[in-house]
């Protein structure tokens, strides 16, 4: 592997990596010289050691949760570290027929934005909330790239309970950064676009690229105990395109950075056009300077349309709010604000070390890895080493803020993670591997091979001021022969490195969701103690809720029928259901009697056209049904709960339109046919 890096490197630097960046794959075969699949590592992996240390024995608890992102799938899916298992997939961005969300009536309304109704997106980067620069536990916030939203997960249920749409941003990749307290959230956007200033965007030909297109970042305030999220203001700045971002932490504190390319602005063929400059910008923002500047009236204001969905604790119901301005800073008005740094040649990853001293930029077509010093920034900046400026910003100068450079890294540099141990380890696309690396002299000490194509590399805590330094789990893009070949798709491929020693030792592979970006970790004991194991029935404030089976009932308004019902081990009330009408549309609000951990009751009926939904202990849930034929309809709960649970079923019958059948409902006594009162029990 070396060697063929050295050779393509020796042979004719540039040329060679861009070659190799189009032949990506062929380089990756070239890496496992036996075509079996089973490159060195493997070997580590086959050892007893490395069973042992992975190994979880049944009704053990993994050391640590682990959330990567599902990419193109829109969730979060977390795992158990060192591990391996599954433990859950969290739906952010997408629907999820699994438990209902954004398909059942409470749920829907988180997928609201100004597009309307979009129940998808392509999520990348999950981050851990923050207290004093460590992860706390609280919140996982992630962001979506396609239509522009950040969302926020809540640790203790494990599920969405904040969306916010981010307007005058289109691509929300460099996204969603906490600082060190959560005192925001900071997204950016990919790409720039031509901003009418009401709101949305100009109808102007893409010509006028370099004049009229800006990029956005935007300040996300967060509630310091409930977490909800407001958008506080953004800053409109010059139209490259924002790639990633990361917070400073000690002395860097009041800092955040944001990789760029395009510095061309060019409007088209970006992988030639963006790839002129033999370097892009380091973009520096002093966000306490923003927040100060925004404070004291520097703030403009513009119209905005965007969307707002929050889950309410008490009805679990989420409710959406359209936000309709928004603030905004202009970098030229705001000195000191914002610096660039040159940055070589379209950089990815931006990632700041735990002493918050040194920034590691990733040029992945860049043939060494550039170390900032935030230090030498600040005497930079005092000292004005300008190299002119862009768009009114200055520019400092690339000797001025360089501590060093990591010479021949390897092909493709991505993202680099920091063991707390003074080490570095950075992703390598093109040469499919992680490179380990001495913050203090910059020199490379270990290698290790990823099958393939490694994208991110997360070390738990590793981009906070307190690493956890024992696991490195690696995300590759391509899995080919890894496992058991599953048609022309195979499953993405994490790959666990132990980094505990001197030498990294490949531990496990487990295939992943989707296609994980970006990933967080955390120690178990600050997130399981607070885990929710039901929901207190007497807490539900849900309008349609049935605290007890007395207060089931079905009921008519015009051509809407509500059936507010419960669940128990092993029925429903009522399980019988008649008088409902085709042209109706049939609510039926299921509430979980169950006090108990979990015992989710689901509920589905014949032909509706949505999924089931599965409620949760002590909690409403509601699904939407518009019968179309005259019939009986089976319903049935989807979740084996019980012994009975295959009893745990009952029909509705349907009558034409205008037919003289009352509104009846009964559970096991005798039938029930006034309609709005309590039925048998
Ligand atoms: S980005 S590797 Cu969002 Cu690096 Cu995926
Ligand atoms: Cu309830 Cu099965």
């Amino acid at each position: 592997m070396e060697t063929l890096i050295n050779k393509l490197k020796t042979a004719a630097p540039k040329a060679a990596l861009l070659m190799a960046i189009a032949a990506g794959s062929a380089l990756q075969s070239c890496s496992k010289s036996d075509g079996s699949g089973n490159g060195g590592a493997t070997a580590d992996a086959l050892s007893s050691d490395a069973a042992s240390a992975v190994y979880v024995a049944p009704g053990k608890h993994d050391e640590l949760y682990s959330f990567l992102s599902g990419g193109f799938n829109g969730q979060v899916s977390v795992y158990g570290i060192p591990s391996g298992r599954l433990l859950k997939i969290i739906p952010v961005f997408s629907q999820h027929a699994e438990n209902g969300y954004g398909y059942n009536e409470e749920t829907k309304a988180m997928l609201n934005t100004s597009h309307g109704f979009v129940p998808w997106d392509d999520l990348h980067h999950p981050k851990l909330s923050r207290a004093n620069g460590t992860t706390d536990g609280r919140w996982l916030f992630v962001n979506g790239n396609n239509t522009p939203r950040v969302a926020r997960i809540d640790l203790k249920t494990f599920e969405t309970v904040e969306i916010m749409e981010i307007p005058n941003s289109a691509g929300n990749h460099c996204s969603p950064y906490p600082t060190n307290n959560n005192e925001y959230v900071i997204a950016g956007t990919r790409f720039s676009v031509p901003l009418d200033m009401k709101g949305g965007t100009s109808d102007v030909s893409l010509e006028n690229y370099e004049k009229e297109f800006r990029g956005s970042i935007s300040f996300i305030k967060i509630d310091p105990k409930e977490g909800d999220m407001e958008l506080d203001f953004q800053i409109l700045v010059p139209g490259f395109d924002y790639d990633l971002a990361n917070g400073g932490k000690g002395p860097s504190e009041d800092w955040v950075f944001f990789t760029t390319y395009n510095s061309e602005k060019a409007g088209t063929l970006k992988e030639i056009g963006a790839s002129q400059n033999d370097k892009d910008y380091l973009a520096a923002i002093n966000w306490k300077l923003a927040a100060k500047y925004a404070k004291e009236g520097k703030l403009h204001e513009m119209p905005a349309n965007y969307y707002h969905n929050k889950m309410d604790k008490g009805t679990h119901t989420a409710k959406s709010t359209v936000k309709k301005n928004v603030r905004y800073l202009l970098p030229e008005e705001c000195p000191g604000m914002m610096y660039l740094l040159p940055a070589p040649k379209s950089p990815h990853g931006i990632d700041v070390d735990p002493s918050g001293e040194f920034m590691v930029v990733s040029g992945k077509l860049a043939s060494a890895i550039p170390v900032f010093s935030f230090a030498k920034m600040q005497d930079a900046i005092k000292n004005k080493a300008f190299d002119g400026e862009k768009n009114g910003i200055p520019v400092l100068k690339y000797e001025s803020v360089l501590k060093g450079e990591v010479k021949e890294p390897g092909l493709g540099p991505l993202h680099t993670e920091f063991d707390g141990k003074g080490n570095a380890y950075t992703s390598m696309f093109v040469s499919s591997e992680v490179v380990k690396w001495k913050l203090n002299d910059l020199k490379v000490v270990d290698r290790i091979p990823v099958y393939y194509s490694v994208g991110h590399l997360m070390i738990p805590g590793g981009d906070t001021k307190e690493p956890y330094g024992k696991y490195l789990v690696a995300m590759n893009k391509i899995t080919k022969d890894r496992y058991l070949p599953t048609g022309p798709e195979l499953a993405h491929a994490a790959q666990l490195i132990d980094i505990s020693g001197e030498k990294m030792k490949l531990l496990l592979d487990f295939p992943t969701v989707a296609e994980p970006h970006y990933a967080q970790a955390i120690v178990a004991n600050k997130v399981a103690p607070n885990s929710v194991k039901f929901h207190k029935l007497d807490e539900n404030k849900h309008p349609q809720a049935a605290r007890k089976e007395s207060e089931a009932n079905v009921t008519r308004k015009g051509n809407v029928v509500h059936a507010k019902m419960t669940s128990i081990r092993s029925h429903f009330t009522p399980d019988n259901i008649e008088g409902v009408q085709v042209g109706d549309t049939v609510y039926f609000h299921v509430t979980n009697l169950e006090q108990d951990w979990d015992v989710p009751h689901g509920f589905a009926v014949m032909g509706a056209n949505t999924s089931e939904t599965l409620i949760m202990p002590g909690a409403t849930q509601t699904l939407k049904w518009v019968p179309k034929k005259a019939g009986v309809y089976p319903m049935y709960c989807t979740d084996f709960c019980s012994a009975l649970h295959q009893e745990m079923q009952g029909y509705i019958r349907v009558s034409p339109k205008g037919s003289n059948v009352p509104i009846k409902f009964s559970t096991g006594k005798k039938k029930q046919n006034i309609p709005g009162v309590a039925s048998t029990k």
